[in-house]
This record gives structure tokens, C-alpha cells and sequence, in this order.
């Protein structure tokens, strides 16, 4: 496992004859411990959703069909990224304001959260994410 500047990460393939078979496991492959699994699919063509970033929670995106693009910030850098394989996962802090979209039509984009779902745990004024966030500074 290998954690690269867009915090994306390979995971293995364990293909034989019969296919493939990818695992995620608790603070193995991801960084946290794992509390909630979701999945979006059937994304309208032309959406964009997301539009917001946390205060707590951290996930982990795969693509585990189709392909869709995120749109990462986390005040000093932005930064776009493309997932279009099953076995690679893509690292979200909570101060990386994310935005998903161009999905193809059999996108499932499978989310791992370290936090149970919280409404106020969301930050979706990106004004108040600045604030909140003002002290990142550039990496050097
Ligand atoms: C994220 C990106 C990648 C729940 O009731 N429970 C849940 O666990 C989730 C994730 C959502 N919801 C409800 C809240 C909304 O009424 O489902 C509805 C759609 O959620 P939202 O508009 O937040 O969906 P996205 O695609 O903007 O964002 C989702 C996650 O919410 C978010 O944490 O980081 O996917």
C-alpha cells in the first residue's frame, strides 16, 4: 500500500482463472476504522454532487464500476482526480472539500466512513470551510 500526493491508493488484485477479488479491511488498506458503507449509483448525466467537506469524518472512494471524477480542496491545493479502476481507493480528510462528477452511467461509487452518519458533521458553505480550515498551510 502506498499513499501518494492525491492520497490515492492501489489495492491488490487477488485474480486467478475464475476473476477478480479486491478486499478493504479495518486500518489496513484504509486509514480508519470503518462505521459506514455507502454506495451512489444511477447518477443522472451532467450532475455534480458532494459540494462540501467535514469536520470529522475521513472516507474512502472506489469506483467499483464505471468511472467518475473528484474534484478535491483543501484551501491551498486543488486537485482533480480521476477513479476508473475497482482496486484503486481514493483518501478523503475531512478538510478535503469535495465535489463528484462526469459519472458514466454504471458508476457505483462505493463511500467507507470512519463516523456513523451526522448531518452536522457536514460543512456546505464553502465560506465557512475556509474559516474552518484557515490554518492548512501550503506544503512546502
Ligand atoms: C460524501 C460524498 C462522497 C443519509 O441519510 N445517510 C448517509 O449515510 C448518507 C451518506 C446520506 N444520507 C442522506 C442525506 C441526504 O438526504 O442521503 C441524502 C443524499 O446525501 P448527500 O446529498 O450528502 O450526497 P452527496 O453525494 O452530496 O455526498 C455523499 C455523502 O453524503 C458525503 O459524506 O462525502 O457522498
Amino acid at each position: 500500500m502506498e499513499f501518494n500526493a492525491s492520497k490515492t491508493i492501489e489495492i491488490s488484485v487477488l485474480g486467478d482463472e475464475r476473476g477478480n477479488l479486491s478486499v478493504i479491511e479495518n486500518q489496513s488498506q484504509v486509514p480508519f476504522e470503518i462505521k459506514r458503507v455507502f454506495y451512489i449509483y444511477g447518477t443522472k448525466d451532467g450532475v455534480r454532487r458532494g459540494f462540501h467537506a467535514h469536520y470529522k469524518t475521513r472516507q474512502a472512494l472506489v469506483s467499483v464500476s464505471g468511472s467518475c471524477k473528484v474534484h478535491l480542496d483543501n484551501t491551498v491545493r486543488t486537485e482533480e482526480v480521476l477513479l476508473d479502476s475497482p482496486n484503486k481507493v481514493l483518501i478523503l480528510e475531512p478538510d478535503d472539500w469535495h465535489e463528484m462528477y462526469d459519472f458514466t452511467e454504471d458508476c457505483v461509487l462505493l463511500v467507507l466512513a470512519s463516523e456513523l452518519y451526522d448531518s452536522a458533521d457536514y460543512i456546505r458553505d464553502y465560506n465557512e470551510f475556509l474559516r474552518v480550515y484557515s490554518d492548512n498551510v501550503k506544503e512546502a
